[in-house]
């Protein structure tokens, strides 16, 4: 069997926490689904956070979203009579053993995927595609791996992005028009900033740093956890539609958005916060300067992650622009002051704006991940 005949595919996800989770999921599903001839199936144990990030999903058992048939994926699973060509079970979710009877019920077992989180360490090139057999059925599974180099799975972009991307950004009046639908309205002048990320007092010293900074900011930020640590600093109470302004800076709390408009809310910033997984790949795809709030685990060990990344994102950049991204970055993930490395980064804007575009061009010559998946069950 060829992936061409490998027509139906159920992807199983379970929110551990925040967005990301299915975030990835619903992503991965939609392309499968209105990229390829595939029937595609999302079990998901939480609908009401996809209803976050995709407001026309609705709380029901099954429904058909965007050619995705969308089911919640529940304790008591025993619904399914007959399982996939095809099974991606995200972020070692553990599949019900209901499912995994079925698959091993299968005449020709189904090609069974653990897509693991991403990682630009070394050691993910060395397990990517790796296959590790069931203790009970005998059924085979493939360690799949995002990542930022050629030996590794790739990044979730879809066949039309960056062309859509360079659509939007060739034409001034349509991102005047989507900030105009979020009531924003620009000045002529004014350094945009899209600010999504995790609690972090570091944001004190930005504000402070925005306050009298020589060029006006006006910083976006969707409804999310660093919205405490902001309203904390300012005094405030900021609410989705608030509006604030202090010296050089103005706040605009927005709605949080689809993904599909969080994508256009990135291209259309000159310097966008991420955090996660999700948003920190549409930024990379953004081409726009970025910054990473990575997802904070127990004994630093995000932080090796964060370096593995930047030791990959820096390469061909001139030494002391590299050292001040590397600062702002740490300073940022550890909730310091980085007023200083905020500004050094912004003394040399233009290089770093060209730096993002030649990293996203290098990235898309990786081709991507559900491409690569699919090749791989030939
Ligand atoms: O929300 P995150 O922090 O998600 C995660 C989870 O914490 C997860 O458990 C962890 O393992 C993973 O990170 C690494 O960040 P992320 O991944 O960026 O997901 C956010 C999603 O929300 C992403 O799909 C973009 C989307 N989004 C919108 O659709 N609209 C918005 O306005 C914003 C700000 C985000």
């Amino acid at each position: 069997m060829t992936a061409k005949d490998l027509k139906t595919w159920d992807i199983f996800c379970r929110v551990i926490d925040n967005y990301g989770d299915i975030g990835v999921c619903w992503r991965l599903a939609r392309q499968l689904a209105n990229e390829y001839p595939f029937e595609v199936r999302l079990w998901v144990d939480d609908i009401r956070t996809l209803a976050k990030i995709w407001p026309s999903a609705k709380n029901t058992d099954q429904q058909l979203l965007e050619k995705v048939d969308v089911c919640v994926w529940r304790e008591d699973f025993n619904t399914v009579i007959a399982a996939a060509d095809v099974v991606i079970e995200a972020f070692a979710c553990n599949l019900p053993d209901s499912y995994l009877a079925a698959m091993k019920r299968k005449t020709t077992p189904p090609h069974w995927f653990n897509l693991e989180y991403l990682s630009a360490e070394e050691w993910v090139e060395g397990c990517h595609g790796l296959l590790s057999m069931h203790p009970q059925h005998g059924l085979k599974k493939v360690f799949f791996f995002p990542g930022v180099t050629a030996k590794t799975g790739g990044l979730l972009k879809e066949a039309s992005l960056l062309n859509e991307r360079d659509l939007f950004l060739a034409n001034p009046a349509q991102r005047l028009d989507f900030l105009k639908n979020l009531d924003v309205e620009p000045a002529e002048n004014e350094l945009i900033v899209s600010l999504f990320g995790y609690e972090n007092t570091a944001i004190a010293s930005l504000i402070d740093a925005w306050i009298e900074s020589p060029t006006p900011v006006l910083c976006l930020v969707p409804a999310s956890k660093i919205l405490p640590s902001i309203n904390r600093h300012l005094g405030q109470t900021l609410n989705v539609g608030d509006e604030f302004a202090r010296g050089a800076l103005r706040f605009k709390v927005i709605p949080f958005l689809t993904q599909t408009d969080y994508d256009r809310l990135l291209w259309a910033c000159n310097f966008n916060f991420v955090r996660g997984e999700d948003s920190f790949v549409r930024a990379q795809w953004a081409a726009k300067p970025f910054i990473w709030h990575i997802y904070p685990q127990d004994e630093d060990i995000h932080i090796t992650k964060l370096d593995a990344f930047l030791h990959h994102y820096l390469e061909g950049l001139n030494p002391t622009l590299q050292s001040s991204i590397t600062t702002f970055w740490h300073e940022w993930n550890q909730g310091l002051d980085c007023s200083k490395s905020w500004n050094n980064c912004l003394a040399d804007l233009k290089n770093l704006q060209q730096h993002s575009q030649n990293w996203c061009e290098s990235l898309s010559s990786l081709g991507d991940l559900v491409s690569n998946m699919v090749r791989s069950c030939d």
